[in-house]
């Protein structure tokens, strides 16, 4: 069989997902409400009117995903944990039950030969600390730094890879700019100054996960995009500037840099949107990491529009293909990032934490799940990873989002990202096409055509 694309010895292939979206046993053992589990049971939220109260019951079958992921052969699997299971206040007591699940897990992964790579947050924060103003209160800051010391105490001993944040951009604009995530809220305002106090929060955690963990590597995840000029017209190609400082700067400069970007602020600025920041705020965000992972997806390509949102027109690009959440397939994007942030940003480590595709599956009568798109979609993306690879980008590992199919957020479920197919009603588990073909490229440690 010939070979494409060989990766480096060692390179961490897996999958990933988060608590909310698979898990279920919303109010089992102990575990508190969190945001989302408030904003999924609000009417009119949820495109499907669905919620996370069951989702792929992983509490209760994560025995069955472990066997599933050895099976893959997958060499890391990344998980969150979900804060209000183990703290249900967000602070103070801490839920047994709920840590002994993350314990288990952990081991069961060891056992199978996987390496745990977790995440602290994957969005669902503590209602309770909502109810304190959330993210907006600069506390919750060290309430999650007091969290990332619960988990890595208990293990610290084991679990090597910790990632503090899941795109906190999104948190920021999507859950209390534009409403579309929990908590709902729709102040730009607000955005911007829980984007600082989420910044603050990772440089406080990446302190205490250092002095707890045994050989910790730890790092931020960040969903990240090229945004491409819809024409060399000066006015598009600032409009692309600004998307470019707004969407991927604004997180990558505070925590490489030390500093948001003067381009971005100075337009902040004018907007009275400015966070308010506190002297040493800078400095912590910046604390030194082992890694940066990168969700990407897709690239977006603006042009300038007086009438359009911000003044931001996303334009549809002829002859693209584009996946079922409307996202354009756009491979090439995930080389020209990975370049960048080496070039740019000297970070010294980097790792794609999620890429992949939803397109609509549906099951055979024989148990089959003929995804080609996504089979497609995943080769020409780990290809492109691996050019970043030759030209000397110091990339590690690749996760594919999703391992199962889950609650996708305001979609609910009618969007499938998994490699393995879930039906929702028996909570059966397929491997899909595209799953079989990633158990041979983990195996060949190869693309192979
Ligand atoms: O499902 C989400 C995930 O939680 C965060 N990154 C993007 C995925 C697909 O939308």
């Amino acid at each position: 069989m010939p070979t494409e694309a060989k990766f480096p010895q060692g390179f961490l292939w897996g999958a990933a997902t988060s608590a909310y979206q698979i898990e279920g046993a919303w109010n089992e053992d102990g575990k508190g409400p969190s945001i989302w589990d408030t904003f999924s049971h609000m009417p009119g939220k949820i495109r499907d009117g669905s919620n996370g109260d069951v989702a792929c019951d992983h509490y209760h079958r994560w025995r069955e995903d472990v066997a599933l992921m050895k099976e893959l052969g997958l060499k890391a699997y990344r998980f969150s944990v979900s804060w209000p299971r183990v703290l249900p206040q967000g602070r103070g007591p801490i839920n047994p039950k709920g840590l002994d699940f993350y314990d288990r897990l952990v081991d069961a992964l060891l056992a199978a030969g996987i390496e745990p790579f977790l995440t602290l947050y994957h969005w669902d924060l503590p209602q309770a600390l909502q109810d304190l103003g959330g993210w907006a209160n600069r506390d919750v800051a060290h309430y999650f730094a007091d969290y990332a010391a619960v988990l890595v105490r208990r293990l610290g001993d084991r679990v090597r890879w910790w990632a503090t944040h899941n795109e906190p951009w999104v948190v920021a604009w999507l859950g209390h700019g534009l409403g579309e995530h929990a908590p709902g809220l729709r102040n730009l305002k607000v955005a911007l100054q829980v984007a600082h106090n989420l910044l603050l929060s990772h440089g406080l955690a990446v302190d205490v996960l250092r002095d707890g963990g045994k050989d910790a590597r730890v790092g931020i995840i960040l969903n990240l995009s090229p945004i491409h000029p819809a024409s060399a017209k000066p006015e598009d190609v600032q409009t692309a500037q600004q998307v470019d400082g707004f969407y991927n700067r604004w997180f990558l400069d505070p925590l490489f840099r030390g500093s948001y970007p003067a381009d971005v602020w100075a337009l902040f600025a004018t907007q009275g949107l400015l966070p308010h920041v506190t002297p040493g705020d800078m400095a912590q965000m910046a604390r030194r990491v082992d890694f940066l992972g990168i969700n990407y997806y897709t690239r977006a390509v603006v042009a300038h529009d007086p009438e359009a949102e911000f003044g931001v027109r996303y334009v549809h690009v002829e002859g693209s293909t584009y996946t079922e959440m409307g996202w354009e397939v756009y491979p090439q994007g995930l080389y020209e990032l990975l370049v960048r942030l080496h070039r740019e940003y000297k970070i010294p480590a980097l790792l794609v934490t999620e890429n992949g595709a939803a397109f609509p599956d549906a099951f055979t009568p024989e148990g089959r799940v003929h995804d080609a798109n996504r089979k497609d979609y995943l080769r020409a993306h780990f290809l492109a990873a691996h050019r970043a690879l030759q030209e000397g980008v110091p990339l590690l590992g690749y996760f594919v989002w999703s391992l199962l199919d889950n609650f996708e957020w305001a979609y609910g479920y009618t969007k499938r990202f998994g490699l393995i197919y879930v039906d929702f009603p028996t909570q059966r588990r397929i491997l899909k096409d595209s799953a079989l073909w990633y158990q041979q490229v983990i195996a060949e440690n190869a693309v192979v055509s």
